[in-house]
């Protein structure tokens, strides 16, 4: 077994303040020269990204998978996918993170499981009504022939959320990919198994979970139309629908968390969390459920004061009390925060995406860096359509939607495939990308990576602990974090460089040498007077 960190009480709660690196782990580093990246290449690199200051890592998908939707359909959550290693080389990646000083989350995908894993193959070979099947959705259509889906529920990914299975002609629940059949989680089989194989995880010195899709688990199980309208569902602008974000999720959550109590530290758990506004939300951080969600609404913000201030009020107010936010302006399913607020300018989209991030490194909680983003990198929007792998387009064929191009393989160095592989990379790489590459900004002390680093460095020393935050608009256009009376974030979405206010001082930049605040630019000030009484 492997030794978690520390059980010190400064460890305790570390998802108060931690960095959270995410990988995705295909197109992390590859090892063996197959053009995936895989767990030999995470373990070549532990270094330099505790290097960088995170003080945690957040895995994707490892597990067994057929890759449908690169590795968010498992056919089993306690083997690795031989594409990435095997159990024991996931044991000395956990056991370098931690002799690294970084903790590891892997990521948990309860609300459905691949269509050949072996309990959704067992379904389809069982008779309708079978408990092999009760593990899963399964209804009859409607029509004559039964061949209209049981309801007019639409799938995230586009299209009807029901697939019709050839041998009993019963019709199949999936809220993703045909490829992702949903799980039944009144199923007493399915509870088990999967606290069963959290502790798996956790006996192996896994310090906790993100929790995939976790809404989803949640379904009434009535069979009633929604009447939603729309060929995709997307959960955060949607009505109330049987189907998603119903009590059901809240039981099972009860149960893993006090699996994730019973750890001495306890292990984190932080849930990926998209429903329909704050007070959703915030039923999921209830004292019995979870510490953490992921801010992915500050993901969808747009780079505007009201925007950006918007979407941090609403992860606040989805917070119950006690409750820390993870703070992410990225992942593997968002375009490039570069892309996203580029306005035809990638110059002024990395200008951007940096303060940005300096922003959410100010904020009370964890931040989620996803890879790449510590490198700038912008989403490539050109990949070949007959190398595009995710499902979405398939389902939709709306280019627009696909996430291929925030998940392309690393830059490295300024070698052959960046230094990313020896082979020939999954996703092809953007020539441009040498710039970009981690050994270059390593050395230059004005790059993203250089300026990232910094703030994640000094975060804990130079923000207040304290959880209370306040934002304002001290200039039309500039975005005020106050922490405490000392401590101020300025983003500046304005169109005119802004100076800095007397009495305060710059700590760090997003911008090198700045004599005042830039447009697109981003500072941590500190306060050089005392605040004058009235
Ligand atoms: O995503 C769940 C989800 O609902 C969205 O993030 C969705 O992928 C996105 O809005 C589509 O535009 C999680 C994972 O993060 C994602 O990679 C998986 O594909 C999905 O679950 C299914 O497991």
């Amino acid at each position: 077994m492997v030794s978690v960190i520390s059980s010190g009480s400064d460890n305790l709660e570390w998802w108060r303040h931690a960095v959270i690196y995410q990988i995705y782990i295909k197109s992390f580093a590859d090892s063996d020269g197959d053009g995936v990246g895989d767990i030999g290449g995470l373990i070549a690199h532990v270094a330099d990204i505790a290097a960088w200051g995170a003080d945690a890592v957040w895995v994707c998908p490892w597990f067994e998978s057929p890759m449908r939707d690169g590795g968010y359909d498992i056919t089993d959550h306690r083997k690795i996918d031989p594409l990435f290693g095997d159990l024991a080389s996931a044991e000395r990646f956990i056991e370098e993170c931690h002799r690294h000083g970084l903790r590891v989350l892997l990521d948990f995908v309860g609300n459905h499981v691949s269509r050949d894993h072996p309990w959704f193959l067992e379904a389809l070979a069982s008779e309708p009504g079978s408990d092999a099947r009760r593990r899963f959705y399964f209804a009859p259509g409607r029509g004559e022939d039964e061949d209209q889906p049981p309801t007019d529920w639409p799938s995230i990914f586009g299209g009807s959320a029901w697939t019709r299975e050839s041998a009993s002609g019963e019709w199949f629940l999936h809220l993703f990919d045909s490829s992702q059949p949903d799980l039944n989680w009144r199923d007493e089989g399915v509870r088990s198994y999967v606290r069963d194989t959290f502790a798996f995880w956790f006996d192996r010195g896994v310090d906790g979970f993100r929790l995939d899709a976790l809404p989803g688990m949640g379904k009434t199980g009535e069979l009633v139309d929604a009447h939603l309208g729309t060929e995709r569902f997307v959960p955060e602008s949607s009505p109330e629908v049987p189907f998603w974000d119903q009590n059901l999720v809240h039981e099972v959550l009860g149960e893993w968390r006090s699996i994730a109590r019973s750890y001495q530290p306890e292990r984190f758990l932080v849930g990926e969390v998209v429903v329909n506004g704050a007070t959703r939300e915030r039923s999921y951080t209830r004292d019995a459920e979870l510490p953490s969600l992921l801010a992915i609404t500050l993901a969808k913000a747009q780079f505007r004061a009201e925007s950006l201030a918007a979407a941090i009020r609403q992860v606040g107010e989805g917070l119950s009390e006690g409750a820390w936010s993870t703070w992410t302006v990225s992942s593997h399913d968002e375009r490039r925060p570069v892309s996203r607020y580029a306005e035809g300018d990638l110059e002024r989209g990395r200008r951007r995406s940096r303060a940005v991030h300096l922003l959410a490194l100010a904020l009370p909680g964890s931040v989620c860096v996803y890879q790449g983003d510590e490198l700038a990198l912008e989403n490539v929007d050109d990949i070949p359509v007959d190398l595009l792998q995710d499902p979405i387009y398939e389902r939709t064929g709306d280019r627009t939607l696909v996430r291929d191009g925030c998940r392309v393989p690393l830059p490295w160095s300024e070698g052959p495939a960046f230094g990313f592989s020896s082979g020939t990379p999954w996703l092809p790489q953007p020539l441009g990308w040498s710039a970009l590459s981690r050994t270059r900004q390593v050395t230059d002390p004005h790059s993203t990576w250089s300026i990232l680093r910094e703030a994640v460095r000094s975060r804990r020393r130079l923000v207040p602990g304290d959880p209370d935050w306040s934002l304002g608009e001290p200039v039309p256009g500039v975005l005020e974090l106050r922490r405490g009376e000392d401590f101020r974030c300025w983003v500046n979405c304005s169109h005119a460089g802004v100076p800095v206010p007397t009495g305060w001082r710059l700590l760090i930049a997003s911008e090198p040498d700045v004599g005042e605040i830039p447009v697109d630019g981003a500072v941590w000030m500190e306060r050089t007077l005392a605040p004058s009484t009235p």
